[in-house]
């Protein structure tokens, strides 16, 4: 049996909650980031200044540039959270199976609620009528049989509208033939140069192409993946959100230490305890945070985002020995812990494959549930890791 699934996504979200809460800037190009006069980025800008080639992540500087009608905003991540939080209640009134993917992004499936609420077309109506009413902010809909079709989908629907994939194959394939290699799940700047460089620009050459020799380019991994998408495949499930909120460990000294390298030797095996907990549960992390009690019972917490989401124990001594390593020792250590926030389910693993920054993670990932597997047959003592930050050392 198909699933129906619904990818809902709001319009320029931060900007639409400015415009909604302040009447004056309706209608007008909006830009939500950094101000136009210090460096740093747009986080996101209205349809009306999308007009104008400004968009997400772009300095703001530039940003201005091509816009300067526009009125500048700086974020209120509250507010915007907030909203988040009264759209997700409301999707739950919908289904039971809603998967969080951002601040202002679900999967939902409804393949098990049809029957109470009519067809999938008709629960997106529902569902965008209920989100206007209850927060005024507008939402688009993507409708299909699985989650990477249903997201295509969404994009389609933008600004404020609902859009359902084709189910006729035929016209389902010719839709995603026409589409840049670039718009497919997983397909990064790396990745698509080297296809591009070899020629598949399209889907459709995806679609017509020599396994064999997509697989000498890409890997087989990545080129199975590749074919599945390009003929609208995709066997991934919407998976409720992931339960536990974080993953950490401390250890309490018998007597307070001041040593910074049994510190940070401490640290690294508590790292290592989280890092085996974080793959033992298919989870990856977005977070690290570590905690230090000083001899007076002082307590601070650092905390950071990886770079992009992990479950190695190298990324987690990286990062929590440098949260560590710009703390002055001010007296003497008490208690000493690292953690992992912000966690996902390990999922997307073959999209992060053929990206160059992630080999080196994938590398690190492979030693680190290496040594869990052999510590698992051994014992916990059976291998030490020493001080290594990276497999390569
Ligand atoms: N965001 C950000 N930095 C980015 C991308 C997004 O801070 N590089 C924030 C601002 C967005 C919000 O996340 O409002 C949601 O991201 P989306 O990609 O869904 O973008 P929008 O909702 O703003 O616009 P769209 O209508 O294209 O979904
Ligand atoms: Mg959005």
């Amino acid at each position: 049996m198909r699933r129906s699934i619904l990818h809902i996504d709001m319009d320029a979200f931060y900007a639409a909650v400015e415009q909604r809460d302040n009447p004056s800037l309706r209608g007008r190009p909006v830009i939500v980031g950094s101000p136009p006069d210090r460096r740093g980025v747009v986080a996101t800008c209205s349809y009306e200044a999308r007009r104008f080639g400004v968009r997400s992540a772009m300095p703001s500087r530039e940003a201005f540039r091509l816009c300067p009608t526009a009125v500048f905003i700086k974020p209120d991540m509250q507010r915007y959270q907030e909203a988040s939080v009264r759209i997700f209640k409301v999707l739950e009134c919908f289904s039971p199976l809603v998967e969080p993917i951002s601040i202002d992004e679900a999967f939902l499936d409804v393949s098990g609620v049809l029957r109470l609420f009519g067809n999938p077309e008709n629960i997106a109506s529902l569902l965008r009528r209920q989100i206007r009413a209850e927060l005024d902010l507008p939402a688009s809909v993507g409708i299909a049989h699985n989650k990477f079709l249903a997201k295509l989908a969404s994009e389609k629907a933008k600004p404020d509208g609902v859009f359902k994939m084709p189910e006729q194959r035929e016209q389902l394939i010719d839709l995603l033939g026409r589409m840049g290699v670039g718009e497919l799940w997983g397909v990064g700047k790396v990745s698509r140069r080297i296809l591009e460089q070899a020629g598949f620009l399209k889907v459709s050459d995806l679609q017509r192409s020599d396994r064999s020799r997509l697989v000498k380019l890409v890997g087989e991994r990545f080129a199975a993946h590749l074919i599945n998408l390009s003929f609208g495949e995709d066997s991934r499930e919407v998976e409720l959100p992931v339960a536990e909120k974080s993953i950490s460990k401390e250890t309490t000294f018998d007597e307070d230490v001041d040593n910074r390298q049994f510190l940070n030797a401490a640290l690294c095996d508590l790292c290592d305890e989280v890092g085996s907990r974080l793959r033992a549960q298919g989870l990856m992390a977005h977070v690290c945070r570590i905690k230090i009690r000083w001899s007076d019972f002082n307590t601070i917490t650092r905390q950071q985002h990886f770079l992009s989401e992990i479950c190695d124990d190298f990324s987690i001594r990286e990062l929590a020995l440098e949260l560590f390593s710009r703390e002055k020792l001010r007296s003497s250590v008490r208690l000493i812990g690292v953690g992992v926030t912000e966690l996902v389910r390990d999922q997307d693993e073959q999209m992060l494959l053929f990206q160059e920054e992630n080999q080196e993670l994938k590398k690190r990932e492979k030693v680190s549930r290496t040594v869990d597997a052999i510590r698992d047959k051994l014992g916990d003592n059976a291998i030490m890791r020493g001080s290594r930050l990276s497999p390569g050392d």
